[in-house]
C-alpha cells in the first residue's frame, strides 16, 4: 500500500510520483455531518496541471501499444480491491460526502460495476466489419485512443463517477489527468493510491487535487484531446462552448436536471409513493437524477399527497453512519444556503408549503453533530405555470413540488417537459399506453417506469438532453468520446482500382 495515508498534507500524483506541487496553498476535506476536518491537501496550480499533462503525453505512446487485454489487467486489480474494501470505502464516502452508509457503499459498488464493464469490454468485439462495394475488398471500422483525457468530477458520487470517466478512457488506450472535486479529495486520494498499487505505468494516470482553477487549466489546455466533465450546468456549458471552438478537441459533459415524475390516474399508489420518496430525498436530493417535481393526476392527487407528506414529515435525517438514517446532511454550508434560497423562491412564487423541515429541530440533530450541514425535506404544492422559476431551476436538495394535473398523459407531458433541463424522469402507471407515451415523448435521456427516478446501469448510456447534457462522459457511450474511428478499406486482389 502507498505511504500516503496518515496525517500529512496529501499530495498530487503526477508521473508516478507523489508531489507537493508548486503551490503554497492547502485545503481541507470536511465531514459534512460534523464539521470535523478529515485531512489536508495541497491545492493544485496551473503549473501542476502542466506537469501532469506533460506526463500524460509522454506516457501515451507506450500505453497505447499494449493490447486491450493487457491494459484491462490493471483495472481488474482495482476491481478486486474495490470489492475487498467495500465496507471501508463505503464508510469513507459517507464520512466525506455525507451520504447515508448504504448509499456510501452503493457508490463503491457502482464503481466496480463500471470497472468490470470497461475491463470486460477488452475481450469483446470492437469496431464494425461491413460489406464492401467491391468483392475483393475488406472494409471495417477500427477504434484508436484519442490521447490525453481530462477528467473533472463532482462530489456527489466521489468514487463511482471518477471510475465512470477513467476506466473506459484507460482501457481504450488513453492516458488521464484527473481533478477530483474539492469537497471530496480524500476519495480522490484513495483512488490515486489504488491506481499506484495496481502498477499502472508512470504518467498513464495523473491526479491533481484542487478547485475550479485547476479544472479550467485541464479543460482549457490544447494537449487535452477530450474533456469528460460531470457537474453543474454552468461549468459544463462553459467547457463545452470553449472546447467547441477548438478543432479536434471534444467535450462530453453531463449536468444536472429539474427532473419530474408523472403519476397517472392508473398508478399503483404504493409504487408511486415509494418512487417519489426515494427520488426526492435519497442522497438528500443531491443526485443529478433526483426528482424535484411530482406531476400527479387529479383523481389520485389527494391520497398521494397525504401519503407522501406523512413520510416526508417523518423521514429520518441524521448521522450518515447510522443504519436507520435515510438522509444525511448537505455537502457544505454554501449548499445549505442555496437550498434555503430555493425554498424561499417557491414561497415567493405562491407555494402552499406542506412540509418545512429545512431547519431541523434541535432534538433531531444527532449528538455531537451540531456543526453539520443539516437540512430536512421541503414539500410544497403549487399551480403549474410556465413562468414559475421554482419549477425550472435546479435546487439539488430535498425540495419538491407537487403539481396536480387533469386530463390525459399528453397534458402531464406538457408540464413534465416544461423545463430547460432534460436529464431524467419517471412515469408511474399501470397502463402500458401511458407508459409508452411517456417513453416516446419525455424530453430526457434517462427514463424510468414504475421505478424510482434514480439509479443507473453502466451498460446503458448515461446523459441528458437540452441544458442537462452535451455528450456522455460515462458508461457505454463514453467510448465514443475517448476514441477515434478509422474506416479501413483494403484491397485483397492484385487488381489496381
Ligand atoms: O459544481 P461545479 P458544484 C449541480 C448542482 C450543484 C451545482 C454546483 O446543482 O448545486 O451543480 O455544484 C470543477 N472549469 N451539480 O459546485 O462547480 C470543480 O472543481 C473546470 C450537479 O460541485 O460544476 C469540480 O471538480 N472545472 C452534478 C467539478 O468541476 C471546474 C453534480 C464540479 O463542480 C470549473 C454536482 C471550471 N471553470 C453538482 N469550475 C451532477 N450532474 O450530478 C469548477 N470546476
Amino acid at each position: 500500500m502507498s505511504q500516503q495515508t496518515g496525517t500529512q498534507t496529501h499530495q498530487h500524483y503526477i508521473a508516478g510520483e507523489w508531489t507537493d506541487g508548486t503551490g503554497s496553498e492547502t485545503f481541507e476535506s470536511e465531514n459534512p455531518a460534523t464539521g470535523e476536518t478529515l485531512a489536508e491537501f495541497h491545492r493544485g496550480t496551473e503549473d501542476d496541471v502542466d506537469a501532469a499533462l506533460e506526463a500524460a503525453e509522454d506516457a501515451f505512446e507506450e500505453w497505447r501499444e499494449l493490447s486491450y487485454i493487457d491494459r484491462a489487467e490493471y483495472l481488474w486489480d482495482i476491481y478486486h480491491e474495490l470489492r475487498e474494501r467495500h465496507e471501508e470505502l463505503g464508510g469513507i464516502v459517507s464520512k466525506e460526502c455525507g451520504k447515508e452508509i448504504s448509499e456510501g457503499k452503493a457508490d463503491v459498488t457502482e464503481a466496480w460495476h463500471m470497472v468490470e464493464w470497461a475491463a470486460g469490454n477488452a475481450r469483446h468485439p470492437h469496431g464494425d466489419v461491413v460489406p464492401s462495394e467491391v468483392g475483393s475488398k475488406d472494409a471495417y471500422m477500427r477504434r484508436k485512443p484519442r490521447g490525453v483525457i481530462g477528467c473533472i468530477t463532482p462530489w456527489n458520487f466521489p468514487v463511482a463517477i471518477p471510475f465512470w470517466h477513467m476506466a473506459i478512457a484507460l482501457v481504450e488506450g488513453n492516458t488521464v489527468v484527473w481533478k477530483p472535486a474539492e469537497q471530496t479529495p480524500w476519495c480522490g486520494q484513495i483512488i490515486a493510491e489504488m491506481m499506484e498499487d495496481a502498477g499502472i505505468p508512470d504518467g498513464v494516470f495523473n491526479m491533481v487535487q484542487g478547485f475550479g482553477d485547476a479544472g479550467a487549466a485541464i479543460s482549457d489546455d490544447s494537449r487535452v484531446d477530450t474533456v469528460l466533465f460531470t457537474g453543474s450546468a454552468e461549468v459544463g456549458h462553459e467547457i463545452a462552448s470553449k472546447v467547441g471552438g477548438e478543432p479536434g478537441k471534444l467535450a462530453a459533459c453531463e449536468m444536472g436536471g429539474k427532473n419530474g415524475i408523472v403519476i397517472t390516474e392508473e398508478a399503483d399508489l404504493d409504487i408511486a409513493v415509494h418512487s417519489a420518496v426515494m427520488s426526492s430525498f435519497k442522497t438528500t436530493g443531491q443526485r443529478c437524477v433526483s426528482s424535484e417535481r411530482l406531476i400527479v393526476h387529479e383523481d389520485i392527487y389527494d391520497e398521494f399527497k397525504q401519503r407522501f407528506v406523512d413520510i416526508a414529515e417523518d423521514i429520518a435525517v441524521g448521522d450518515p453512519l447510522e443504519e436507520d438514517t435515510f438522509m444525511g446532511p448537505a455537502i457544505e454550508g454554501d449548499h445549505v444556503e442555496k437550498i434555503r434560497k430555493h425554498n424561499e423562491l417557491a414561497r415567493e412564487e405562491g407555494a402552499n408549503v406542506l412540509v418545512d423541515r429545512f431547519e431541523l429541530a434541535e432534538d433531531e440533530i444527532p449528538d455531537g453533530h451540531a456543526e453539520g450541514n443539516w437540512v430536512g425535506p421541503f414539500v410544497y404544492e403549487i399551480d403549474y405555470d410556465t413562468d414559475l422559476r421554482c419549477l425550472k431551476e435546479e435546487c439539488f436538495g430535498p425540495h419538491v413540488a407537487l403539481l396536480e394535473y387533469s386530463g390525459d398523459i399528453e397534458r402531464a407531458l406538457e408540464i413534465h417537459n416544461d423545463t430547460p433541463y432534460g436529464l431524467a424522469g419517471a412515469v408511474i402507471s399501470e397502463d402500458y399506453r401511458q407508459i409508452n407515451y411517456f417513453r416516446d415523448h419525455a424530453d430526457i435521456g434517462l427514463a424510468y417506469a414504475n421505478l424510482p427516478c434514480i439509479g443507473a446501469e453502466v451498460q446503458l448510456p448515461f446523459g441528458g438532453v437540452k441544458k442537462s447534457g452535451n455528450g456522455y462522459p460515462s458508461a457505454r457511450e463514453a467510448i465514443e468520446a475517448v476514441t477515434e474511428r478509422t474506416a479501413w478499406t483494403m484491397n485483397n486482389s492484385k487488381e489496381i482500382e
